[in-house]
Parts: structure tokens; C-alpha cells; sequence
């Protein structure tokens, strides 16, 4: 079986950025269907649970029920991990490695941030923006379409993962896919890219 990551902080932590409400449905109802369609499939077809990471990486050989609902476990397992309570943390600009090759690869914080808002912003319908690490130590900044991941593509490593459905702002933000994601910048777990980088750098 599949199972849901806790939550690490509480529905209300990422307010005002992010509302509870979102948060509580985002989780509890998104988050929770993908796993249990998943868990379905496999029950179904009578498959043996893999390690979330490999069904990703071989994702090419599964049904498309089964790319969905995983990558939709994978990347919502990654995202919750990403975000952190601001105030708990103390600061909202990135720090340590993150920020040296953000600097090195964007020129600076701002450019980084926009970059990523004007990715958002070009994504059609649904799907996610990813900063990732490139096997030659390089980072970029790629959308991917509903669930899918960088991964199911390439090798790699995720940084970073903001999910651009509706689902994950509509309440607070209605439309305005822009204004999220510029928000969301003030709920960034920024130790998440940082141990990712120090690992691999
Ligand atoms: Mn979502």
C-alpha cells in the first residue's frame, strides 16, 4: 500500500499565504484520492508495490491511470515537504547553497522568483513548475503538465515543486495564478533544495 506523508505543520500554519481550507481539502481530499486510486490500480491488476521513486522513474511503462494518481502522490508528497510555517522559520529569502546557485544560475533572488511566475503563467491548464538539478550540476526552471513529473522524463533531481491546479489556490486566490505563486514564495521550505544540493554538489 501506498500511504499518505503526514503533513508536516498544521492546516493553518502557511496562513495568510495559504488558507486552512485549501490546505484541509488539498490534503485530505486531493492528496488522499490520488493514493487510494493508486492503491486501487494495484490492487486491481495484482501489480507488487514498488518504491514510489522507481514506478516514477519507469513510469512510461504504466497506464495512464497509474502515471496520474502516482504522479499525483509523488509530487503532493514532495510539495507538503517544501512548505514550511514562515513564522517557525524565522525569514523568508532562500539561504546556504540554495541561494549561491540561485545567484550563480538566475542572477539573483527576484530574477529566480520571476522566472518561475512567468513559467506559471505559461502553463496551460494544469500541472506544476519545478526548479530542478540537472545531472551536469546545472539547475532549471521546466513546467511539467497535470501530474507528471520532471522525473518521468529525465534524470534528476526536484528542488523545488509549486502546484499550479486550481485546486491548490482557487478559495483564497480565484484566478489569479500569479498572485499565488508570487505568495507562496513567503512559505518556501528552503532547507528542502538545501539538502538536495549539498548531497549533490
Ligand atoms: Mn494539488
Amino acid at each position: 500500500m501506498y500511504k499518505a506523508i503526514p503533513l508536516p505543520y498544521d492546516y493553518s500554519d502557511l496562513e495568510p499565504y495559504i488558507d486552512a481550507e485549501t490546505m484541509k481539502i488539498h490534503y485530505n481530499k486531493h492528496y488522499k484520492t490520488y493514493i487510494d486510486n493508486l492503491n486501487n490500480e494495484f490492487n486491481k491488476l495484482n501489480f507488487k508495490i514498488v518504491p514510489i521513486e522507481n514506478l516514477i522513474y519507469n513510469i512510461d511503462n504504466y497506464s495512464e491511470t497509474i502515471r496520474n494518481n502516482a504522479g499525483g502522490y509523488y509530487n503532493h508528497s514532495l510539495f507538503w515537504k517544501m512548505l514550511e510555517n514562515p513564522i517557525k522559520k524565522g525569514g523568508y529569502l532562500p539561504f546556504g547553497i540554495c541561494n549561491r546557485i540561485i545567484n550563480r544560475d538566475y542572477g539573483n533572488f527576484n530574477l529566480f522568483k520571476n522566472k518561475i511566475i512567468e513559467k506559471a503563467k505559461q502553463r496551460f491548464g494544469s500541472g506544476w513548475v519545478w526548479w530542478i538539478l540537472n545531472t551536469d550540476g546545472s539547475t532549471t526552471i521546466v513546467d511539467t503538465p497535470y501530474q507528471d513529473n520532471p522525473q518521468m522524463y529525465y534524470d534528476c533531481e526536484i528542488l523545488l515543486g509549486i502546484d499550479v491546479w486550481e485546486h491548490a489556490y482557487y478559495l483564497k486566490y480565484q484566478a489569479d495564478r500569479v498572485d499565488y505563486v508570487d505568495n507562496i514564495f513567503n512559505v518556501i521550505n528552503w532547507d528542502y533544495p538545501n539538502k538536495i544540493l549539498n548531497q549533490y554538489s
